[in-house]
């Protein structure tokens, strides 16, 4: 009877609009006749979720079956954006349930525009593992993921009249979510505070006890791959107290305590810490990192005891990958659980632990790079500050061997940073706890190698420190995104998009046509009325209209001095004083550009904590301003418009991209560590302009330089600029008279509310730590080459097809299986 009744669901049109009435009917329990279009949403995400756990639970008894070696990826953010779409798509099921709606009187599209967007994430990072999800599913391989269910996201961004970042709370999950199965019988406790006690027995034990205990409840969230059964798990963690409420305090009569300690505990994964690339030291913070590294590690060691072999062999069936330093507890943690409750010798338990994690940096920014305060982590972590102590022991014992008597190189080593308070440096810890470190480019990870861990390659030797170059899901940064020019590659490469999505290089075959007129001609079409999709949702949303006959110029990604936005819009501003005072013939010669900027910036909370405030908020407001100004000067604003688009987001990401003809990725050299987005707008025809930084640097060696617009000094030239503007600094009015006149404008008040600006202006003008006077004048003429290039147009659309067809290599596909063969060792395994 079971084998009979469990046969797959049903996937015709007919079955479709049946388990959707069916849903709506029993599920939501409403009636077909007032069902609006969130209604409807739900009751299609709930019919495709019936798909996904069919395919989910075939997938789990598999592994379970078979017990091939699994990896999972911790991350403190998955990016996931919206699911249903993509989980059409990748079922294959899109076309039947657009079908399905429609012959129950809703359209697809607007059932679609219904989700929230799952925001777990503040940018680049996040949305990587994003991306690597996807493909670990859509190439069979056993990875899941493990993260924190916040019940904030990253805050919703609201501008101002004034051109004010206003944060507001993201309640991402009030409408209910239907991509998430909640596992009540999965739980662990999660000790906090106590006293931890060596045993002294001859053996490295410890007791931890007394202190606080939360519970960690596990969401399932499952990742459907592309054209297979495969469906991974993202097991997202949410905390609650280990009883309703405190029964002590209770029962003494203190009720307010009794609720006081519960929401404590439920406090844990409240939010999302909305700041990335600069850290702060917060308690709460930390509280996160050990609750979900704990709860994280004791599910995967549940796991591997089922198989029922001895835990030696743990790293045989086990990888952990770190997703930069956020779960380096984890290092300790495991030691922990080794020595203190499996009873394993010092020796072993360390050879487990570095045969098990691998560690992703993903930037060297100094301010970024995690350190935490020795006194907050013997109050929270008492245990496992005995062990960091341990481990930096008898690390820097065989860093002495290695280098006797050199007293610096221990110092520069040491786990903990001697000062005021002392601190432990993650990365480190990160670093001599796993048995791989890689960086996110080619450049990056050279850069790892020779500054920040220069003394560990030194010391462990080359082989350990590797590089795996980020990249995105051509499922949803293409085929879903961008539908209409999908349906052009399979119809040119005469093969169906289930097998090119999977084999991205075969883009290659594109090459040739881009010297086929018509075939041009249908690629620029497909550009322009995604120009038009962007127009309408602008229109829509922000009840602006935008001239779609102009270039268009996008710059999107988290608001921060090292990605430079502030150079951009002083570009622009130096655009829009060179068409004031251009005659009308000269302006004829001008092609329109319209300029968009979309991200969010730290909000002013986190910024003010800070010793020197950054000032990313005064860019949105500079931007903002002069938007208002540009975009009502009659003289211009044919020529040249601006919009700053608020509330950034993987949707929003979804309409700019297709969009773009050309996008900026202008960190200075040698910051950005890989950027993603560079290769979502690539992969959609759109050109790059940008440093030579990162990823952008792999991207020109694939589709040749004579495909992208450089501009700027090299990373080697930028420790000596910084040098220069330190000891021998020159005025700005002499280095770089062109941006000197820009600043002048600003501080005369041409885009109101001068003073406002002076803080931002002063940063370039004394110090200019991110080299915009170095960089200023090739920026503006790598701008007029981009001009020059728009003229001709013939030859613009060669070069985006020419740029599409190249970027095979950064389908995050190959991204992954890097990961899987030359560190995790894990291995596709089919759900037939
Ligand atoms: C420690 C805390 C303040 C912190 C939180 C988030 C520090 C960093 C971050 C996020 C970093 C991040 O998003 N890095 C980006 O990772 C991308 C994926 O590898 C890269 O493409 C991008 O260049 C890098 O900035």
């Amino acid at each position: 009877v079971w084998k009979e009744a469990m046969r797959d669901l049903d996937t015709d049109v007919s079955s479709i609009t049946k388990s959707f009435v069916n849903h709506v009917q029993t599920s939501l329990a409403r009636q077909p006749y007032n069902l609006d279009n969130l209604g409807a949403y739900q009751a299609a995400a709930l019919s495709v979720r019936d798909n996904l756990l069919v395919n989910w639970n075939e997938t789990s008894l598999q592994y379970t079956r078979k017990a091939p070696k699994r990896a999972y990826y911790l991350s403190l953010e998955f990016l996931m954006g919206r699911t249903l779409d993509n989980a059409l798509l990748n079922l294959g099921l899109k076309d039947k349930y657009a079908d399905g709606v429609e012959q129950l009187g809703f359209s697809m599209e607007d059932i679609l525009d219904q989700e929230r967007d799952a925001a777990l994430g503040n940018g680049g990072l996040g949305r990587l593992a994003a991306c690597y999800l996807d493909s670990s599913a859509s190439q069979e391989l056993p990875v899941w993921g493990y993260g924190l269910r916040y019940k904030y996201g990253i805050f919703q961004q609201l501008i101002s009249p004034e051109g004010n970042q206003l944060e507001a709370p993201d309640p991402w999950l009030d409408n209910q979510n239907p991509w998430e199965l909640p596992r009540l019988d999965v739980a662990y406790q999660v000790r906090f505070y106590g006293h931890a006690d060596r045993l002294n027995d001859g053996t490295p034990r410890a007791v931890w006890a007394g202190g606080q205990e939360v519970l960690a409840v596990a969401y399932d969230v499952m990742i459907p791959g592309c054209y297979t059964k495969t469906t991974n798990n993202l097991r997202l963690w949410e905390s609650k107290p280990k009883r309703g409420f405190d029964l002590n305090s209770f029962n003494a009569g203190n009720y307010e305590g009794a609720v006081e300690s519960s929401n404590s505990a439920a406090a844990i994964t409240s939010v999302l810490y909305p700041n990335d690339h600069t850290t702060f030291g917060k308690e709460l913070r930390l509280k996160q990192q050990y609750f979900w590294t704990a709860a994280s590690l004791a599910d995967i060691i549940r796991r591997f005891k089922n198989i029922g072999k001895p835990i030696t062999e743990f790293p045989d069936y086990v990888a952990i990958q770190l997703n930069d330093t956020h779960p380096t507890l984890a290092i300790p943690e495991l030691m922990r659980i080794l020595i203190d409750e499996e009873d394993q010798p010092w020796a072993t338990a360390w050879q487990i632990v570095t045969n098990t994690f691998f560690y992703t940096n993903h930037t060297v920014l100094p301010e970024a790079l995690e350190k935490w305060p020795v006194p907050l982590l013997e109050h929270l972590l008492p245990r496992h500050m005995q062990i960091i102590y341990d481990i930096n022991l008898l690390f820097l014992q065989s860093v002495e061997r290695k280098f006797p008597g050199d007293r610096d190189r221990l110092g520069r080593m040491s786990l903990i940073e001697e000062g005021f308070p002392k601190q432990v440096r993650m990365a480190f810890l990160a670093s001599i706890g796993s048995r791989k470190v890689n960086g996110v480019a080619e450049l990056h990870s050279d850069l790892v190698k020779t500054t920040i861990l220069k003394d560990f390659v030194e010391f462990e030797g080359i082989s350990k420190f590797g590089n795996v170059t980020n990249g995105i899901t051509p499922r949803r940064w293409l085929d879903q995104c961008n539908p209409e020019l999908s349906a052009l590659i399979s119809r040119t490469l005469k093969v169906d998009k289930a097998v090119w999505l999977k084999e991205l290089t075969r883009l290659e075959q594109l090459l040739p046509f881009a010297e086929d007129a018509a075939f041009r001609a249908e690629w620029a079409a497909i550009k322009q009325r995604n120009k038009e999709r962007l127009a309408h949702h602008v229109q829509v949303t922000l009840g602006l209209t935008i001239n779609t006959n102009a270039m268009f110029d996008v710059q999107i990604k988290r608001l921060h001095e090292y990605k430079r936005q502030t150079l951009n819009i002083l570009g622009v501003i130096h655009r829009y004083l060179t068409l004031k005072n251009m005659s009308a013939a000269e302006k004829k010669k001008v092609n329109p550009r319209v300029v968009f900027f979309a991200g969010k910036a730290a909000p002013a909370y986190y910024i003010a904590k800070l010793p020197s405030p950054p000032n990313h908020r005064q860019t949105i407001r500079l931007i903002v301003n002069v938007a208002r100004v540009i975009n009502a000067d009659p003289d211009t604003k044919d020529l040249l418009s601006l919009y700053f688009l608020p509330d950034y987001s993987v949707s929003l990401a979804e309409v700019l991209i297709p969009a773009s003809d050309i996008s900026q990725h202008i960190s200075t050299a040698g910051t950005e560590a890989s950027g993603t987005s560079n290769m979502k707008f690539c992969l959609n025809g759109g050109l790059l302009l940008g440093t030579v930084d990162g990823a952008n640097i792999e991207i020109a060696e694939e589709v040749g330089e004579s495909n992208v617009f450089f501009f700027g000094h090299l990373t080697p030239a930028v420790e000596d600029l910084r040098y220069q503007h330190t000891y021998h600094p020159v005025p700005i009015e002499e280095k770089c008279p062109a941006l000197a006149h820009v600043l002048n404008q600003v501080s005369a008040g041409l885009f109101g509310d001068a003073d406002v600006y002076e803080p931002l202006l002063n940063t370039i003008r004394q110090g200019d730590h991110y080299l915009l006077s170095d960089d200023f004048d090739s920026y503006i003429a790598a701008l007029a080459m981009v001009d020059e290039a728009y003229l001709d147009r013939t030859e613009w659309v060669k070069k985006s097809i020419r740029t599409t067809a190249k970027m095979g290599k950064f389908s995050s596909d190959r991204a992954i299986m890097e990961y899987a063969e030359s560190y995790w060792n894990i291995e596709p395994l089919s759900v037939v």
